[in-house]
């Protein structure tokens, strides 16, 4: 087995954690409240920091602009709530779905008001970024119609360019703007940037500094993501991804619990990538889950322990042989080869990994010894009551 091989490539996977998966969140038909569940942002980053301390790599955590930076409060001032928990603030997401002004959308809104202050926004968050010290913005848009004739797709598509563009000139240069596509929902009858060739093709007019976001949940039942992973890193586009799983629509499963082969065969390719050119590919990994049922905290780390593991199995993908047989028309054993490497128990590397970070074998089983599960159900549901908060209140 080729462990130094699976070292290094872990060293490679840094996984951002979504701020809004901590907080009590739900289905559009309702919440279940968990007692340990954030209030405030400061409870998210510390939150986060516990998964970071236990799985050794997640330190950042992607922020929802809207819910995690109060009005008025310097966003600096979060920033070091976040290194007081041991992690530092990513992804700047901006906010352009929730303002009454974005019913017919935001910057394919055919009023010219809506764009601006959609426009406004997105500049904020780049300074906001400046500010935190983080380099990515990630845009994702609820924007498309819900009928046909609802409005023109050429002219919203055209109101996307200008807008992007108006957002892309104020970048700092050394930040990079994501662009998330999905196919449906909020909109159901078009989405304006619905798949990976519509974010491609406005990335491609903005400039270096734009990229596509794949978020592994916006795609149909049986798209190829890993084809599309494998052009895009083959065209220098691809910016990150949003990890999660899905077996119907934008589920937001935990990565890897309804298709693990599929994850393992996205990896497979930016392996693949980093054998051929020698180095990892500048990649954003980010995870965008928001549990309802399941503990938040013990989700985020069975996602983070999945992510390792599926990473680790795809670095062990035979590159020489697979060659060899790929040359040959080797069909059966061409695939065989991602088999072995997808059948390898590499739980042993990864404990050794874990042991050169001077962390626990098993983060999830090191998480539930720690207490800290019951310290903040009961340190939350206490300042909940002091606050005279239900348990609905927290910000997102
Ligand atoms: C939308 O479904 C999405 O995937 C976008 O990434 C958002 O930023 C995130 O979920 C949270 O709303
Ligand atoms: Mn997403």
């Amino acid at each position: 087995m080729q462990t130094d091989v699976v070292l290094h490539s872990l060293d490679q996977l840094q996984i951002e954690l979504p701020s809004w998966g901590f907080a009590d969140t739900g289905t559009r038909f309702g919440k279940f409240f968990q007692a340990g569940s954030a209030i405030d942002t400061a409870d998210k980053f510390a939150d986060a920091g516990m998964v970071n301390k236990v799985t050794g790599c997640c330190p950042s955590v992607a922020v929802h602009v809207l819910w995690d930076f109060p009005k008025g409060q310097d966003p600096r001032e979060v920033s070091v709530i976040a290194e007081k928990s041991g992690v530092r603030i990513g992804s700047i997401n901006p906010n352009l779905f929730q303002d009454q002004a974005y019913k017919l959308g935001s910057f394919g809104n055919p009023d010219a008001e809506a764009r601006a202050q959609a426009v406004a926004h997105g500049i904020e968050c780049s300074k906001l970024g400046e500010a935190v010290g983080s380099n990515l913005i990630s845009y994702w848009f609820a924007d498309g119609t819900n009928y046909p004739g609802q409005d023109s797709i050429r002219a919203r598509k055209r109101r996307f360019e200008r807008c992007l563009k108006a957002c892309y000139d104020e970048l700092a240069s050394e930040q990079t703007m994501l662009v998330e596509y999905k196919p449906f929902e909020p909109a159901f009858y078009h989405t304006d940037i619905a798949d990976w060739g519509m974010s491609y093709a406005l990335c491609k007019k903005l400039g270096d500094q734009a990229k596509v976001l794949v978020d592994t949940g916006h795609h149909y039942n049986a798209q190829n993501i890993e084809q599309i992973v494998a052009w895009l890193l083959d065209e220098k586009m691809l910016g990150g991804f949003h990890f999660n799983d899905r077996r119907y629509a934008d589920d937001d499963l935990t990565l890897g619990s309804i298709d693990p082969y599929q994850i393992f065969r996205i990896f497979n390719e930016i392996h693949a990538y980093a054998a051929e050119t020698g180095s990892y590919p500048d990649i954003a990994y980010m995870v965008d889950q928001s549990h309802n049922l399941k503990p938040k905290i013990e989700a985020m780390i069975q996602t983070v322990m999945t992510a390792q593991d599926l990473w680790a199995k795809a670095a062990l993908v035979d590159r020489e042989k697979l060659s060899t047989h790929q040359q040959k028309g080797e069909i059966v054993d061409a695939e065989n080869v991602l088999k072995d490497a997808y059948n390898t128990d590499v739980r042993p590397i990864l404990e050794e990994w874990r042991s050169g970070k001077g962390i626990a074998a098993n983060p999830l089983l090191a998480y539930r010894e720690s207490g800290y599960a019951d310290q903040i159900e009961a340190e939350r549901t206490k300042r909940r009551q002091e606050l005279g908060l239900s348990q609905d209140s927290s910000y997102a």
